[in-house]
């Protein structure tokens, strides 16, 4: 997995963890994945894997975190704009989708840089009872919205959501 660090901001450093595990480190500020790393699934770590030896077994996850800061000097309303590259034996890479939604392709994760109140909102969805999400599947959507910075959100925060539906005529059960 590849991830170059978005302009407007700096790696933060000794902060990769897979998994939970530290991974590269110490780093000395330069991100282990600006050059990629091997990532492999939860249940299989640790050892955190060699090279070429990455493995996500079937129904498993692997979580990478890492963090990032935003440089001084950088004006409000900046967005900062991320997005991860997967690559795996045999299967196309795969950017990282920042709305947790296949069907509409893979977006960038977008923050705004703001110097007041910052809402962060992400959007998962995950078919009940697990599978592929073929019709008649039941979809639950979980949206966490968090504030950022250290000072009260207004009560009048909102939020709405909008859920349309696609005809794919081209897709099937996976
Ligand atoms: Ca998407």
């Amino acid at each position: 997995m590849t991830d170059s660090v978005p302009a407007n901001t700096t790696y933060v450093a000794n902060s990769t963890l897979l998994n939970g595990l530290p991974v590269g480190q110490p780093d000395g500020g330069a991100s282990p994945l600006a050059s990629g790393i091997n990532i492999s699934s939860s249940n299989l770590t640790p050892p955190l894997p060699g090279p070429g030896a990455g493995t996500i077994s079937p129904g498993t996850t692997a979580v990478l975190q890492y963090d990032l800061r935003v440089n001084l000097g950088t004006p409000a309303g900046t967005a900062i704009s991320n997005q991860a590259v997967v690559t795996s034996a045999g299967l196309p890479n795969l950017l990282t989708d920042g709305d947790g939604n296949p069907a509409n392709g893979p977006q960038p994760t977008v923050v705004v840089v703001g110097a007041g109140q910052q809402l962060s909102i992400s959007n998962q969805v995950s078919v009940v009872g697990g599978g592929a999400p073929v019709p008649g599947a039941q979809l639950e959507y979980l949206v966490r919205v968090a504030n950022t910075i250290p000072a009260p959100c207004r009560p009048s925060t909102s939020l709405s959501r909008t859920t349309s539906t696609h005809r794919n005529p081209a897709s099937s059960p996976m």
